[in-house]
Formats: structure tokens, sequence, C-alpha cells
């Protein structure tokens, strides 16, 4: 079996037996969240220019416990992704990334977005700290497109 088949084999062998990995079901970041609990809409742009690549704004800060809408537009002429999770959780997402560039993922934390569309994710924040919103599209973080989450 190819090498990204078997990943996304695996990767679906989780989601269905619900076994928790990073950006699982359940991570340090959190939880999926449930629509009718949702307690704060957060609105974000994606936008790239003068060589860089970012989520306007960069920075939000939440309580512990909040269920978040993040309604996340994708300003840019490029296609966009983002991710929650901690801040190691992104890093090796990344990395993985950079060797597979064709990884697709249908994780509750996560979402892709075309140019001009607009994506939505639904979390529950379980614990206080800092997480971490970012696209893992290869070279794109490195362009600057990722934010802090403060949950206190
Ligand atoms: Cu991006």
């Amino acid at each position: 079996m190819p090498k990204n088949l078997a990943f996304l084999a695996f990767a679906a062998t989780v989601a269905l037996t619900g076994v928790s990995m990073a950006h699982g079901p359940s991570s340090p970041a959190g939880e999926a969240g449930h629509r009718g609990s949702v307690t704060r809409t957060v609105e974000l742009t994606m936008a790239e220019g003068d060589g860089r690549m970012l989520f306007e704004p960069a920075e939000i800060t939440i309580n512990r416990g909040d269920t978040i809408r993040f309604v996340v537009k994708n300003g840019g002429a490029l296609e966009h992704e983002m991710v929650i999770d901690t801040l190691e959780g992104n890093q090796r997402h990344k990395a993985a990334m950079e060797r597979n560039p064709d990884m697709e993922h249908a994780d509750p934390n996560a979402v892709k977005v075309e140019p001009a569309g607009t994506g939505e994710i639904v979390w529950r924040f379980t614990n206080s700290g800092t997480f971490e919103f970012a696209c893992l599209i290869p070279g794109h973080y490195q362009a600057g497109m990722h934010g802090r989450i403060n949950v206190r």
C-alpha cells in the first residue's frame, strides 16, 4: 500500500475507533464542540501580502470551558487551512505534512478553506494554557500563518 494511503487508512481507523491522537477527538487543546453549546463566535481572516501569510487577528483570549465557533474567511488567493492544537502538536503535524504534502484530514480541529471561501470549526477548550491555530500547508507556517489562543 502506498505510504499516504496507509496513513489515510490509519487515520480513518483512528477516527472510527475514537483513539486519541494529538489532533484526534480529544487533546490537551480540547475537544470537538457541539453547535448547540457555542458560547462565542470568533471571526478570523486568512490573508497574504508582501511575502507574508497571516491570520487576523493573530491572538485571541478566551475562557476555559468556552465552546468557540471559529468562522474563518480566506481573503487570499491560495488555499489555506486552520488547525487548532498544542504548539507541539502543530509542530509534529507540520513535519508530517512536509513529508507528505498531499495529506488530507477530516479532523474536528481543522478546516481547509478555498480562496474567497469560509470555513468553520466548533471547538471546546477544556484546559487553560496557550494553544495555537496554524496553517500547516508546507511553507505557510514559516511565512507567518500562526496565532495564539490564550485560555484562562
Ligand atoms: Cu496557508
